[in-house]
């Protein structure tokens, strides 16, 4: 039997949290759309199956119909294989409120679920962040040094180092301490012994990763405790005198998206000449739903350092540093500069487009649109002008949202023909 057949894969969805929000009003965080064709989801999943680790769920504080969907059309595995993807979404019963309160207790709420399994490993993934890790080393690591949890880590900066959990090893690679999100006051005592790359880029401090290997036995009783919310704020923490804890270090291309802005960086960075997340790899595919569209069409477009997904219809003047979705359409002489469009979730008929009483799907003619994410299905008037920087500040009206400067379009919304923002 393999190593990676003993292994039962978590992927935390999100809590309640916003940080994604507008993206997340009306889907659940992992099926929100990511590099013009996938969904969040798809990369945990992804690295998953690269490292045959075939038994998944999703926990998810609600039940979209779009993640659903998604999940049920894209991981179609054989009759003869025993591999799920399932999702398990917060669920209302005589013990609990409904809502997961935080990533220990979303595990501890879903357990009945997971004891039902043969397993002897339990990864718990995080659901937001962009990386292509094969797992299989991880767990050997784990089982070699019969640890009982295990932490992936990765060296950072003194800025990024208040945003996660730091912590120290001795040389056998046993975590001895660890702090979650330290203040930046306290940081001088957190630095460790990293290689001199990493010394030469500034990233002094051994971050988590927020990937763990627990031991079925200690997982089972460690969410038998419920007065434990989170893994990061408590159960890593209390556990580190009390087990083997050792850390697994990674120095490949690894971010957290959680956020509008991280999240708006890591989809644009695909348009790099050489994107540090590699979606051309050969061994490190990220799956998505095959949907059979028909090629992009392009017509008097300048384009630059710009990535198109299938099926769009284009005949924008000019885009540039931008990463355009699945059947985007873009009208006659409009700008695209530094945005995402995520694109739609069908055509629409030769109709509702010539109907000019109101904006068809996609970006109408002569617009211009920089620094912006257009979620899916909007519908863009003729001569609109969004132009997002630093000099807006974060407001929300029904149709847009500005996070960090990024004009945030929600999904289907309508903008007029000379609107500008
Ligand atoms: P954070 O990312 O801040 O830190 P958290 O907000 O708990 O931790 O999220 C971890 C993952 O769980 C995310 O994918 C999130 O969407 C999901 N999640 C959060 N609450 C959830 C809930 N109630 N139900 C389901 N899923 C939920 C953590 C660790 C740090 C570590 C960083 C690395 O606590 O120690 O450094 O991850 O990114
Ligand atoms: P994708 O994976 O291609 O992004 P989704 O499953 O998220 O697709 O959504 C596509 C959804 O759009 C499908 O459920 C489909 O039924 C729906 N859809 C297709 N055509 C139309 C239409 N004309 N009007 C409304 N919804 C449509």
């Amino acid at each position: 039997m393999s190593l990676s057949s003993k292994v039962l894969a978590i992927i935390l969805g999100g809590g309640q949290g916003s940080r994604l929000h507008p993206l997340t009003q009306a889907r659940s965080k992992p099926a929100v759309p990511i590099a013009g064709k996938y969904r969040l989801v798809d990369i945990p999943i992804s690295n998953c199956i690269n490292s045959e680790i075939k038994r998944m769920f999703v926990l998810t504080q609600f039940n979209s119909a779009s993640l659903n969907r998604h999940i049920k059309n894209t991981y179609h595995f054989s009759f003869f294989s025993s591999a799920f993807v399932d999702v398990l979404a917060a669920e209302q019963t005589p013990h609990n409120k409904g809502w997961f309160q935080g990533t220990a207790d979303a595990v501890r709420q879903s357990m009945h679920h997971f004891k039902k399994l043969e397993y002897d490993y339990m990864l718990i993934l995080s659901g937001d962040q962009l990386y292509q890790m094969d797992f299989n080393d991880m767990i050997k690591k784990h089982v070699k040094n019969k640890a009982q949890i295990s932490i992936a880590t990765i060296p950072v900066n003194a800025k990024d180092a208040t945003s996660f959990g730091i912590l120290k090893t001795n040389e056998k690679d046993e975590i001895t301490s660890f702090i979650e999100k330290p203040d930046a006051s306290l940081l001088p005592d957190w630095t460790s012994p990293v290689s001199e790359e990493m010394k030469n880029e500034g990233r002094n401090y051994l971050a988590s990763m927020g990937i763990y290997v627990f031991n079925r036995k200690l997982i089972e009783t460690l969410m038998d405790d419920e007065t434990t919310i989170d893994f990061g704020k408590e159960i890593i923490p209390q556990n580190i005198d009390k087990h083997k804890v050792i850390s697994h270090q990674y120095e490949g291309y690894w971010t957290d998206i959680g956020n509008i802005d991280s999240f708006f960086e890591a989809n644009l960075g695909l348009t790099d000449d050489f994107p540090k997340f590699n979606l051309y790899s050969r061994e490190k595919r990220i799956y998505t739903r095959a949907r059979m569209l028909p090629t992009t069409k392009v017509s008097g477009t300048n384009l630059d350092k710009t990535v198109i997904a299938e099926g769009c219809i284009i005949n924008a003047g000019k885009i540039e540093h931008s990463v355009i979705g699945i059947r985007s359409r873009i009208d006659k002489e409009s700008t695209v500069i530094n945005t995402y469009m995520m694109g739609s979730d069908f055509y629409q008929s030769l109709e509702d487009i010539i109907d000019s009483s109101k904006p068809s799907m996609g970006i109408g003619a002569r617009c211009f649109i920089k620094n912006a994410i257009l979620d899916k299905n909007c519908c863009i008037g003729d001569d609109v002008r969004i132009k997002g920087g630093r000099h807006l500040d974060d407001v929300e009206t029904d149709s847009y949202a500005v996070r960090d400067g990024i004009v945030v379009v929600k999904k289907g919304a309508i903008i007029p023909n000379g609107f500008t923002i």
